[in-house]
């Protein structure tokens, strides 16, 4: 069991405890335990084997809550759960999974409305019922109505990070499996695309049957699609679909290459073959019957006159000319970032105080961070006043003192109101180091009135950083609409930076903008907008975003030396 179903298990419950009415403390203990799991850094099983007692010292997990996990773990269920589940209609918990539906909602249409299920709530929608119950206005009703609408096409892509997460244990157990000689996770997975369709294993070996074997066998697999010698296809518990190819060595770098794709990078790499009187394939490179290369992934580029060409590039978005004159950017990577410039605490929603995000960030040695907390109009936040964020200030002014290594910048993520001014006074803006301005509400503006917004908050003198530019959540809320040539102009004319928020289910810029960003001369920052201390770890999933959209470190502000980055913020 993963630590990320333990938690989504969890959240199930609360979700369903909150829909029955139940205590506020329970519902609450149960989220608590959720996100705690959720965001650890080590697993819950490997914890459980070493110590028994181990859950009960994590942070709101007492005795009750850890047996509950150490159940989940041993068979795979939850009692609990499965009781709740069967107290509730199932059309219920399908309303849940539509934004802006939470347990109380649902809760309030299926007692007042009688509605169960997702049509009759649009129906209702439709019908303009919703906007009549108490706490419903008609924005809300709009918004669900979007959710029922993205619902109906949702495809069941998973986010990398996630797809990770079940990923990472199953590649354990497999190279652990005698005879497995080289593995690597090809596909969208290595091309560190946002998200993945399925997940593509690839591996040579001593004994084949005996790693398929292990394949099929592992413990999370629910279903076996296929069982073969050479390939293998499962679902595992989550949903998640996993294909595995056994190879030859001899062929194992053209199956590399191959299963890595994308696709039309492969027929493009195949009809530079062509040229050359070469036939290129899954097996190797080809002349006639004879085979002259394939072993390695290098050396089927080399077949072609091509460098080894990085899997973030392969798109065929021009990488095979850029290869070609020896102009392939040498990408950003994680080492080569030396600050965060996005980050909460508890003085609004973060879960560390802001010593204890200090302190995780000086251990990741950088050299330093931005704090940005939210401002007054995220209420949901706890958004500071002006005068809070004063009385941050003198926090920060005293840790200043202790800790000298790293550089902590008075920053804030102030609201970009609806008219696109700023949710600070003028002098509470001039007196922060670094100013990142982010859209947290009406998302329902069109095209026109949001690029305005947004092109207004850039102008103003003092701002640095526009902070998740477009507001997506993956699966969760479409982008709103922007036009992104606009913003990045206006980036480019008021000198203003434009994040890649490295949270998995953001990462906004997107690949395509990220381009878009560079060509025009625009540097990118990637911020974690980490709310705890474990989430500093999600950068990295922002600098494959940025080697997706062909950054080099030069073209990422918090690649730069503390002094460089700050000649670069002075506005
Ligand atoms: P996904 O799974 O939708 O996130 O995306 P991929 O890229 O992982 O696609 P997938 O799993 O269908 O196939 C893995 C790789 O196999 C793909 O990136 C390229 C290669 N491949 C699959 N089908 C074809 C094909 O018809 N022609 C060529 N040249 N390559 C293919
Ligand atoms: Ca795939
Ligand atoms: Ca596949
Ligand atoms: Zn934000």
């Amino acid at each position: 069991m993963e630590n990320i179903e333990i938690a989504k298990t969890f959240d199930e419950v609360a979700d369903l405890l909150e829909i029955q009415g139940a205590n506020p403390f329970r519902i609450r203990a149960y989220r608590t335990a959720a996100r705690t799991i959720g965001t650890l850094n080590t697993s819950v099983e490997s914890m459980l084997k070493k110590n028994g007692h181990a859950l009960e010292e994590l942070p709101g997990i007492g005795a009750d809550l850890a047996g509950k996990i150490e159940g989940l773990c041993r068979t795979g269920g939850l009692p609990l759960l499965n009781e709740l589940k069967r107290k509730t209609p199932e059309s219920l918990v399908a309303l849940l999974r539509i934004p802006g539906v939470g347990p109380k909602r649902a809760k309030l249409v299926f007692s007042k409305l009688g509605i169960k299920t997702l049509g009759q709530l649009e129906k209702a929608a439709r019908a303009g019922r919703l906007s009549k119950l108490p706490g419903l206005g008609a924005a809300t009703e709009q918004a669900i109505l979007r959710g029922i609408e993205q619902d109906k096409v949702r495809t069941a892509r998973f986010p990398l990070a996630e797809a990770e997460a079940y990923i990472r244990p199953l590649v354990e157990t497999l190279r652990a499996t005698p005879g497995v000689e080289r593995l690597d996770v090809a596909g969208s997975f290595r091309r560190r695309a946002e998200t993945v369709g399925d997940v593509d294993i690839l591996l040579a070996a001593k004994n084949a049957a005996a790693a398929a074997e292990a394949f099929v066998g592992y413990k999370d697999v629910k279903q076996v699609l296929a069982h073969g010698e050479t390939k293998c296809s499962v679902v595992l518990r989550c949903g998640l679909q996993v294909d595995l190819r056994i190879v030859a060595e001899s062929s194992y770098g053209a199956a590399l290459h191959y299963f890595t794709g994308s696709k039309p990078h492969n027929i493009a790499v195949r009809l530079l073959g062509v040229k050359r009187h070469l036939k290129i394939n899954e097996y190797g490179v080809f002349r006639g019957k004879r085979q002259i290369a394939g072993r390695t992934e290098p050396e089927v580029f080399a077949a072609v006159g091509l460098p080894w060409i990085p899997p973030e590039l392969r798109e065929n978005r021009g990488e095979l000319d850029a290869a070609r004159a020896g102009r392939l950017p040498r990408l950003v990577e994680l080492t080569d970032i030396r600050g965060d410039l996005q980050m909460h605490t508890t003085d609004t929603d973060g879960r560390n105080t802001l010593a204890e995000m200090v302190e995780a960030s000086a251990a990741r040695g950088y050299e330093y961070i931005a704090i940005t907390d939210h401002t007054k109009a995220v209420r949901v936040a706890g958004g500071l006043t002006e005068a809070g964020f004063r009385k941050q200030w003198r926090q920060i002014d005293a840790i200043r003192k202790t800790v000298k290594k790293m550089t902590v910048f008075k920053s804030a993520e102030v609201d970009i109101l609806d008219d696109g001014s700023l949710d600070l006074d003028e002098e509470t803006l001039a007196e922060l180091d670094i100013v990142l301005v982010s859209v947290h509400s009406r998302f329902n503006l069109s095209k026109t009135a949001m690029t305005r917004r947004i092109v207004r908050a850039l102008q103003h003198p003092r701002v640095h950083v526009l902070g998740h530019p477009t507001g997506r959540l993956l699966g969760k809320r479409e982008p709103y609409p922007l036009d992104m040539e606009e913003i990045v102009k206006a980036a480019r004319d008021y000198g203003v930076l434009l994040e890649i928020n490295a949270q998995p289910d953001r990462l906004d810029l997107n690949d395509l903008h990220v381009a878009m960003a560079r060509q025009a001369g625009v540097r990118v920052v990637i911020g974690t907008d980490a709310h705890r201390i474990e989430e500093l770890g999600c950068m990295r999933y922002g600098v494959d975003q940025a080697r997706r959209g062909w950054c080099e470190a030069t073209d990422v502000a918090n690649t730069l030396h503390l002094d460089a980055f700050r000649k670069l913020i002075q506005k």
